[in-house]
Formats: structure tokens, C-alpha cells, sequence
């Protein structure tokens, strides 16, 4: 044997043993954090689905856009996050060993951290101070405390990035020369995507909208403020969709029973994620006056060159479906798929959330193609697209593992009927978001718009067609987020059963064995020092003159607007 097949024997033989149950611990109070967050924004989905259908009415102290705000954050910032921070702490403690006592704690203290921010931007939320939606854009302005929460939600993530990336160094260096383990390097790629783009947010968070909400300014650059969101916006839906894909390169193929098909394509996608998805926020931006079409089509080219990597996921996940179906004998073109296990939780609402990525990253390209989004911008294809992305392909993911993880850090089995009751919540989650976004697809295209509760525009006709089709309808989204709504609770049954009720047992935490080619791996893939220099090199390339001038040659300021909503 040579001296690396003997390394990475070891790395395999550590994958037998399941967590330090200290760590087991701190991943599981984030996956508490994150199914409560996501009963509430589901809630909060069907009250919008069924307000802005005409079914339901709000009540007086009840508005649109508070329910609006609290969906859009605690599912897409607070559930997201939670969960997969949760993932990332049992995944490196399975993989890399226990943390140490020093890194565990700071763990903790990110989490408390986070915890504290969101705890406090969610209060606002509520108290109908912080009406500003999820993306914060000025000029609405919220309540300073909601920016504090944000600001400590933000570096407290940052702490628990940072106490990952840490335990991810020291096995690297107590391991000279051998390729690291994927799941490491995979939740470090992840974590540094984060810092950097997080830095845009707390720029604008602290820079600009802080003073101003505390009346230190009277003013704000509207265009400046939204620019630094968007250089974390595009980003931020790259650390939804890179734990998911981890679960799918990583986990998907152990639950399938093969291996992942190759490693060093799996680190080169996602050293290409991190170049790539960050100097792209630009995308978000066409219809924005004041950023000149040379840097909107600059970054509209370097947001397609990141349609590379999600082909050669696509491409190593298939190829790992059927390498393994052939072996367990599968013949022919397909029928190698009839081997997969279909009526397995654990692989099947992973699968369903790729299916739906197809039709996502189609609109997608869309979406970013400069003059086919002048037709979409701002209409319900948006909320239609973002639905299927992290909404169906990511959450139906991480739905997936939570019916392996929660039983793992909780010592409980995954029992039969928790696996049944695993692909009813699937089925029903992927048959309601179907009806509720194809039907917000092609609301959009009719031209029915995003952000508005229930309106007919005094009764135009164009309005009016929006509640009378069958598919085209707003009835029909108020349908499908009801069945979705449904499959939520059912969910958070489900979690509450594993979490907390289940038999005490061993459930096996599905990883997947070092591919053939980890002996090869090219050294130049682990060389972060060089990905992160090229990372920013194309930042500043992207982003500096455009934001020079956003400075130099400001748009007139805003005063602040937070009575508009109430
Ligand atoms: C029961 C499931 C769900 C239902 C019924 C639902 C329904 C809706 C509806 C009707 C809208 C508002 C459309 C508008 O007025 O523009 C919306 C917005 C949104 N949803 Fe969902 N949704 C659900 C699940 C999710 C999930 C799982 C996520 C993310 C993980 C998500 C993320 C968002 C975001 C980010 C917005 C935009 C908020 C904004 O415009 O500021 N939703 N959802
Ligand atoms: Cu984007």
C-alpha cells in the first residue's frame, strides 16, 4: 500500500465512530433554532399566499408587509443559516474528530451571538418596526435595533465560521501533504464565500444605515446602500445552495450505497463557486439607474461562467448515480436507476430538489440575461424563481437531512414510519410548490407584480385576469401554499419526533468514502491562499470603479421612510 491509500484509510476508518457528543450537542441547537424559525415563516407564507389571493383579510394590527419581512428572514436568513451551521459542526466533528474544548466554546459563543442578533431584529419584526422586507433596502428604514441584530447575527456567524475554518487548519497541518478531507474542504470554501461577502453587509449596516437610523445622518446613497446588499445578495444564495450540494456530493452517494464518483471535481467546483459568485450582485442591479451597462455586462459575464460549476455538479451527481447503479447491476441506457433507493427519505427529497433545479437554473439564465429580465423584474417570476431555488432545491435538501441528522446528534433511530411520514412531507412540498410557483411564474409574465397584498387596481381588467384563471391565478399560489403549508407542519412534527421522541438508537451518519482519485488530488486545489487572492483580485475588478463613482458622484440622498408601511 502506498503511503497515501494508507492516509486515507485512516480518514475512512475515523468515519466509522459517531460524534463527541459535546459537539453533537451544539449541532443540534441550531437545528432546534432553525425548524422554529421555519415553522413560523411557513406560517407566515400561507397568510401571504391566502392575503394576497383575497381568501383571508388582515386584521387592522396585522400588516402585509411585517408578515412579509418576518417569512422572508426567518426562512431565508434564520432557517438557512441555523441549519446549516448545525450541519457544518457535525460534519466536521465526524470527519476531522472532536473540537477542541477552546474551538467548541467559540462555537457556542458564535451561536449565542447569532442567537442575540436575531432575537432582537425579530422583536422589530414584530413590533411592526422593521417593516423594511428582508433585503433592508433603503430608503425604508427600520428600527436601530433591528441593524444592531443584524450586525451581531452577522458576526457571530462569522465566529462560528471562524472556529470551523480553525479545526479545519490544524487537521491540514497535522496532515503535511495529503489531500484534506472534502467535507472540510468543502464547509471551509463555504465559510470563506461568507466572510467575504459578509464584509459588503456590514459595511453598509454599520457605515451607512446605523447612523442614519439613529439620526446621526439625515441622509443615505440609496444606490451605494443597495449595491453593497447585492454584493452579499448573490453570494448569500451560494451559502444556501453549497451545504446542499455538499449533502449531495457527500451524503447522497453513502445513502445510495456507491461513492462519490470524483473528488478533485467536486474541490475544483467549488473553489469555482467561491471565485465566481461573489463580484456577480450586479445581476440584481440591471434595471438600476446609475451603474453604467460596461459593468453590468462585465458582471453579467461573470455570472454565467457560474453556470460551469452547477454542470459539473450536475455532472458528477449523475455520474455517481449511475456508477453506483451499475454496479449493483443495472443494465442498459437506464435502467440502472430502477437501483436507486426511491423510498429512502434520505435520497429522495435531495432527488427532488435537483428535479426541480432544472427548471430553476433555466429561469435563472433568464433572469440574468440583461433583456429578458426587463420583462420579469419585480413581478412574481421572481418570487415564482426563488421558490424553486432555495425554496424546493435547497430546503427539500436540507429537509432530507434532517431525517439522518437529527436522529445522529440526538442518539435516536430514524424509524420506518418517520421515513414514511419523510416522503409524504416530500411529495407534498414538491406538489405545492409546483402549483404555487408555476402559477407564479406565469403570474409574472402576465405582469402581476411582487411585494403587494391583495389589489385589484381599481378593477383594471389586466388585474382582474390574475384571479380568474386556472393555472395563471392567484388562487391557485394561495392552493399550493396551503398544501405547502401543510407539508411544513408535517415537517416540524417530524422534527419534533426525531429531536425529542424517537427510540434511542444508532442512526448512521451517511458520508461518503474518499472517491478513487483523493490520492491524485492536485495540490494546487488545497492552495487557498491563492483562490482567495484570485477572489479578490476579481472583486476589486468587478466592483471598484463602479463603486468610486457611486461615492463621487452620489445620487442625491434619502431621508429615511418608515411610515409609509405602517
Ligand atoms: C409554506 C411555504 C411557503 C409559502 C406558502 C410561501 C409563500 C410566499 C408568498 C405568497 C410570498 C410573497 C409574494 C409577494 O408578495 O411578493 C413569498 C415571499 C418570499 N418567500 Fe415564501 N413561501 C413559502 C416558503 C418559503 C421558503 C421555504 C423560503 C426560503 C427558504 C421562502 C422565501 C421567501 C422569500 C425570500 C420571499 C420574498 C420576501 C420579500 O419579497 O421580501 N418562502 N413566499
Ligand atoms: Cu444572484
Amino acid at each position: 500500500m502506498t503511503q497515501s491509500n494508507l492516509a486515507f484509510k485512516n480518514v475512512s476508518s475515523d468515519l466509522d465512530i459517531q460524534l463527541d457528543p459535546k459537539d453533537a450537542k451544539l449541532s443540534f441547537v441550531h437545528i432546534v433554532v432553525a425548524f422554529f424559525a421555519f415553522l413560523l415563516g411557513v406560517l407566515g407564507g400561507l397568510l401571504q399566499g391566502l392575503a394576497r389571493g383575497g381568501i383571508i383579510e388582515l386584521p387592522s394590527w396585522l400588516t402585509y408587509y411585517q408578515i412579509l419581512t418576518a417569512h422572508g428572514v426567518l426562512l431565508a436568513l434564520v432557517f438557512t443559516t441555523y441549519i446549516i451551521f448545525g450541519f457544518f459542526f457535525a460534519g466536521m466533528s465526524k470527519t476531522h474528530g472532536a473540537f477542541s474544548d477552546r474551538l467548541r466554546k467559540s462555537g457556542w459563543i458564535g451561536f449565542i451571538l447569532t442567537t442575540i442578533g436575531t432575537a432582537m431584529a425579530a422583536t422589530m419584526i414584530l413590533a411592526n418596526e422593521a417593516s423594511v422586507l428582508y433585503t433592508f433596502y433603503a430608503p425604508l428604514q427600520a428600527h436601530y435595533i433591528f441593524y444592531i441584530g443584524l450586525t451581531l447575527f452577522i458576526v457571530g456567524t462569522w465566529i462560528s465560521g471562524v472556529s470551523i475554518m480553525i479545526h479545519y487548519f490544524k487537521w491540514k497541518k497535522q496532515h503535511r501533504g495529503e489531500p484534506t478531507p472534502l467535507f472540510g474542504f468543502m464547509a471551509t470554501a463555504t465559510i470563506i464565500l461568507w466572510i467575504v461577502a459578509g464584509l459588503g453587509v456590514a459595511a453598509t449596516v454599520l457605515g451607512q444605515m446605523l447612523p442614519w437610523a439613529l439620526g446621526m445622518t439625515d441622509e443615505i446613497n440609496v444606490l451605494l446602500s443597495r449595491t453593497l446588499f447585492w454584493y452579499f445578495g448573490h453570494p448569500l444564495v451560494y451559502f444556501w445552495i453549497m451545504p446542499a450540494y455538499m449533502v449531495w456530493y457527500l451524503v447522497v452517494p453513502k445513502v445510495i450505497g456507491g461513492r462519490l464518483f470524483s473528488g478533485s471535481l467536486a474541490r475544483l467546483a467549488f473553489v469555482l463557486f467561491l471565485l465566481f459568485s461573489i463580484p456577480v450582485g450586479f445581476h440584481h442591479q440591471l434595471m438600476e439607474a446609475g451603474i453604467s451597462e460596461f459593468w453590468k455586462y462585465i458582471q453579467t459575464v461573470l455570472t454565467f461562467v457560474v453556470v460551469v460549476p452547477s454542470l459539473l455538479t450536475a455532472f458528477s451527481i449523475f455520474a455517481t448515480f449511475e456508477q453506483t447503479g451499475r454496479e449493483k447491476g443495472g443494465k442498459g441506457v437506464f435502467s440502472w436507476l430502477k437501483k436507486l433507493p426511491w423510498n429512502d427519505v434520505r435520497f429522495f427529497a435531495p432527488f427532488m430538489g435537483m428535479l426541480f433545479f432544472i427548471p430553476a437554473g433555466a429561469g435563472g439564465l433568464i433572469n440574468a440575461s440583461f433583456q429578458l429580465n426587463a420583462v420579469i423584474h419585480n413581478t412574481l417570476w421572481v418570487v415564482g424563481h426563488f421558490h424553486l431555488t432555495v425554496g424546493t432545491t435547497v430546503v427539500l435538501t436540507f429537509l432530507g437531512m434532517a431525517f439522518w441528522l437529527i436522529p445522529v446528534v440526538t442518539g435516536r433511530k430514524l424509524t420506518k414510519s418517520m421515513n414514511r411520514s419523510g416522503m409524504v412531507t416530500t411529495w407534498m412540498w414538491s406538489i405545492g410548490m409546483f402549483l404555487m410557483s408555476g402559477a407564479m411564474h406565469i403570474l409574472g409574465l402576465f405582469g402581476a407584480p411582487r411585494r403587494t397584498g391583495y389589489t385589484t387596481y381599481q378593477d383594471a381588467p389586466q388585474a382582474l385576469e390574475w384571479f380568474q384563471g386556472i393555472f395563471v391565478s392567484h388562487t391557485t399560489v394561495a392552493v399550493g401554499g396551503t398544501i405547502l403549508t401543510a407539508a411544513g407542519i408535517l415537517m416540524f412534527y417530524n422534527f419534533v419526533y426525531l429531536a425529542w421522541f424517537a427510540p434511542k438508537g444508532h442512526t448512521e451518519f451517511p458520508m461518503t468514502p474518499p472517491p478513487t482519485d483523493t490520492p491524485h488530488t492536485p495540490a494546487i486545489l488545497e492552495n487557498w491562499k491563492l483562490w482567495i487572492g484570485i477572489a479578490v483580485v476579481l472583486i476589486l475588478f468587478a466592483y471598484t470603479i463602479p463603486i468610486y463613482d457611486m461615492i463621487n458622484n452620489a445620487p442625491p440622498g434619502s431621508p429615511g421612510f418608515n411610515n409609509i408601511i405602517k
